[in-house]
């Protein structure tokens, strides 16, 4: 493949972004080259400024359920933005958007509409602690709830793929109210809930962990989290942003039956366009203004293109729910391949996959199941494997770190050739090495 025009696309960027990128893992630091710029998409692929095309797995980093240019999505978009672009006014597909998520998500039973995944943990973090009127949280080792100050302490995602798990520019006091447990081990919350007596706002977990590559919550995990805060007087949230109608239409919490007090959205629940929500119990979402006395707020919040897209995508799934089952069953048919791969060419890896998320570790380990076994993958041989599975025109997430997101838009030869692709990868792997 030829990747001139991104090349050069990408040293012009440098000159104007830091690092070239709007978003740090977009740079493909850690897998030794050049990012690709993308054209356009249309299904289950990205086509690329040189004229390469791709399978995409990054689905825009889990948005497109659907696939790339949905043509329900952007009609809905298109029909819209003729009414213009936005008003900082109420308008009625806010309202019809949060019945659509109280209907499908569980223990939403009001909701309030942010821009970003990022804004909504933020949001849900102050609300908890002004419900509670206490100060602490605690978060969980590997676990990503976007860039807000709190929750950069042991952060996964680009942060983990970058070594800064801990940011620079959080002051000491935010970090200190920051307290973190490791992923899949209730007992050390519980000690936790012991040492701070009364002062532990919430817990905030990804319900499956998704941003230090795939962890899925071990039995009985997150049922003990549910008891644990319950017994404390504490919230539990859960952040959906990834899992929130992508596990099940009801998103992890109807999937594992486990019902938090706060939720937080993103990702899908836009549609493609930038969207972040967070919900809950009435009486804890009563709290915000202009009801009660906890501050936030958004010019573009509930933006009508953003709403349009969101509400058009959340219908589709709510109105088809065989496409969770055709999701997990070609998710499951990628990690069975991989997994009869592994095993003929000998490289050392494991696959874990639930839904339609799936990572590939590359280790010697038999299992991946915590953040420190995540950890330790080899991210030398992660960045092999990516290089050759994107020359093989395979789209991956430039981490190991990350998922493979599965959408309604890869066909059955899709899962097929990328099957043929990871096999020729790690041939080669194994022929290298
Ligand atoms: N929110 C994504 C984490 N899995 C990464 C997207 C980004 O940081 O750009």
């Amino acid at each position: 493949m030829d990747y001139n025009q991104s090349v050069s696309a990408f040293q012009d960027a440098q000159q104007l972004i830091p690092g070239g990128v709007n978003s740090p893992v977009r740079a493909f630091k850690s897998v030794g080259i050049p990012p690709v710029f993308i054209d356009h998409g249309k299904g289950s692929k990205v086509y690329d400024i040189d004229g390469n095309e791709y399978i995409d797995f990054v689905s825009s980093w889990g948005p497109l359920i659907l696939g790339h240019a949905h043509e329900e999505i952007l009609k809905a978009i298109n029909e819209t933005a003729k009414k213009g672009t936005s008003f900082g006014a109420p308008t009625l597909m806010e309202t019809k958007m949060a019945r659509l998520i109280v209907d499908m998500v569980p223990s939403v039973e009001k909701v309030r509409m942010v821009n970003s995944g990022t804004e909504a943990t933020m949001s849900a973090i102050r609300l908890a602690r002004a419900f509670t009127g206490r100060e602490r949280i605690i978060k969980f080792e590997g676990n990503y709830h976007g860039h807000a100050d709190s929750f950069l302490i042991q952060a996964g995602s680009g942060a983990m793929t970058l070594g800064v798990p801990d940011s620079p520019g959080v002051t000491k006091g935010t970090a200190g109210n920051t307290l973190v447990a490791p992923y899949n081990d209730a007992e050390a919350v519980e000690k936790l809930f012991a040492s701070f007596p009364n002062q532990i706002a919430a817990v905030i977990v990804e319900p499956v962990a998704a941003n230090m590559g795939l962890v899925p919550p071990k039995e009985g995990f997150l049922q003990a989290l549910r008891d644990i805060t319950k017994k404390h007087h504490a919230l539990l949230i859960f952040d959906e942003v990834i899992t929130g109608f992508r596990l099940a239409r009801g998103g992890a919490q109807e999937y594992f039956g486990i019902n938090p007090d706060l939720t937080t959205l993103g990702k899908i629940i836009g549609g493609g366009l930038p969207v972040g929500a967070y919900g809950g119990r009435k009486e804890i979402l009563d709290m915000l203004a202009p009801n009660g006395p906890v501050y936030q707020a958004g010019t573009l919040s509930g933006n009508p293109l953003a709403m349009a897209a969101g509400y058009t995508a959340l219908k589709i799934l709510k109105e088809n729910p065989g496409i969770y089952e055709s999701l997990e069953k070609k998710a499951e048919k990628l990690a069975e391949g991989f997994r009869k791969n592994i095993a003929e060419t000998g490289v050392k890896a494991v696959v874990n996959q639930i839904g339609s998320l799936l990572t590939v570790f590359f280790t010697d380990q038999p299992e991946v199941n915590s953040f420190e076994q995540a950890a330790k993958s080899d991210t030398g041989r992660f960045a092999e494997y990516f290089r050759l599975s994107l020359e093989n025109g395979i789209y991956l997430a430039p981490s190991q770190f990350e998922c493979a997101f599965v959408s309604d838009a890869h066909t059955p030869q899709d899962i097929e050739m990328t099957i043929k692709a990871n096999r020729a990868a790690l041939k080669k792997m194994a022929e290298n090495n």
